[in-house]
């Protein structure tokens, strides 16, 4: 495995706070032995955890009004593999990266499948993209894709999908995760029925062409660009579609496409009831679609979606497997550090939610003792895990506090030599 910073660089980093991490280690570790836990059960649990890295979040993804790119972006997809490569040498939590066709398309996708396994990577879902309009593309996307009236721009946006299918294929992708901006901005532009018919006839096509071991995830959202009527905007829709279109087609929970104050964590329990949780896109948000660096605004929402995953995972066994994936913009941070404290916070409330003391959870539902239930979970919640988390990267190889060691390690300020801007350098955005 080959690495950017090298490996000799974090050891000495880590040096220099190892006693003190294996201080906090094991008066965490009493303190756990006290409610009948074991830490290493627990560092081995987050040693096993991973989420995947979203290719565009590398790069500052800017908002509707403006873009401010920040230093020594990736300019290309084989650069956003570098820096992915940073991410998860650092954490030992992202081995996955996320496509996003056409940003990323190459015409080599077997070279760049090498160069990614060569660094510990591997590729997630694919994403396809027909919320723009790519270069040279024939027919336009502006009143719809999957749903257009037209059905030349319909074929157009099936025949990109299985493209990404296929390419996914070359790159050892399991999945496809479509998400579509069609919808109407005036009440009466769409027959809103017919839109989601159009969507599923469109789908079916798309679902045919998807090989045998892969999964398809329909992407919810509840508005933008459409702003009367998005045509997949609530999880109903979506598991309405995933159970017309078949066992193959699961449904994306992204935190931040749900109305402001939704349970999102029991839409998680009925998704997960009915067998058709795919899985997520980590966010956080304040107000919409943020995008917003996970655990920055509501952690406890964050938690409170994983004892829904620890109960799923108890219940329905092994083959409970969602996808965990981070979808961010940074504007305002570096991406590799936001990318990376983000996926610490989502292991996290992963490791939080293994606390819960499911017995006593369920004893108090049992006897309707709401308020020792609700402090249950408090007490898994206000456990700081932190040294759990840093033990584990440090076992791994990743360092015991990664943005310090990124910074110390000058990465951004070499990347700001090696890669000096370039016009319409490969895509970041907010998806
Ligand atoms: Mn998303």
């Amino acid at each position: 495995m080959t690495h950017l910073i090298s490996d000799d660089f974090v050891g000495q980093q880590n040096a220099r706070s190892l006693a003190q991490l294996q201080a906090d280690y094991d008066a965490l570790a009493g303190v756990l032995q006290r409610r009948g836990r074991d830490i290493e059960t627990l560092t081995a649990q987050a040693a096993g955890f991973a989420v995947a890295l979203p290719s565009w979040g590398v790069g500052t993804g800017g908002t509707r009004f403006a873009r401010f790119p920040g230093i020594g972006e990736p300019r290309n997809v084989f650069e956003k593999i570098d820096d992915c490569a940073t991410i998860n040498q650092l954490t030992r939590a992202t081995p996955g990266v996320s496509l996003h066709f056409p940003w990323d398309r190459t015409t080599d996708p077997r070279a760049l499948k090498e160069i990614a396994n060569k660094h510990g990577l591997y590729f997630d879902s694919v994403n396809s993209n027909t919320f723009q309009n790519a270069a040279g593309q024939a027919l336009s996307y502006k009143y719809g894709s999957l749903t257009a009236q037209d059905p030349a721009v319909r074929a157009q946006a099936v025949a990109h999908n299985i493209d990404c299918v296929e390419l996914g294929n070359t790159l050892g992708s399991k999945g496809l995760t479509v998400w579509i901006g069609d919808g109407a901005n005036f009440p009466g532009q769409h027959n809103l029925r017919g839109a989601l018919e159009r969507y599923l006839e469109s789908m079916r096509a798309i679902y045919t062409a998807l090989p045998s071991d892969w999964l398809m995830y329909i992407e919810h959202k509840l508005f933008e660009p459409a702003f009367y009527a998005t045509t997949i905007a609530d999880w109903g829709t979506s598991f309405a579609c995933a159970t017309e279109l078949g066992p193959k087609a699961k449904c994306l929970v992204d935190l931040g496409h749900h109305a402001p104050n939704t349970n999102i964590e029991m839409i998680v329990a009925r998704l997960t009831q009915f067998g058709k949780l795919g899985g997520f896109h980590f966010n956080d948000s304040k107000y919409g679609d943020d995008d917003l660096d996970s655990g920055s605004i509501n952690p406890f929402q964050l938690f409170l979606i994983f004892n829904e995953l620890r109960d799923g995972a108890v219940r329905e066994g092994e083959n409970f497997k969602p996808a965990y994936m981070l979808d961010q913009s940074h504007n305002v941070t570096d991406p590799i550090e936001s990318l990376m404290s983000s996926a610490v916070e989502v292991q996290r409330a992963y490791i939080q939610a293994a606390l819960i003391d499911a017995e006593a959870l369920n004893h108090h539902q049992k006897n309707n003792d709401a308020l020792m239930a609700a402090q249950t979970l408090k007490q898994a919640f206000r456990t700081d895990v932190s040294p759990i988390l840093a033990m584990a990267r440090v076992r791994a190889g990743g360092a015991a506090d990664p943005v310090a060691c990124y910074r110390a390690s000058g990465y951004r300020d070499h990347k700001r030599e090696e890669r000096p801007p370039v016009a319409g350098a490969s895509g970041s955005g907010i998806v």
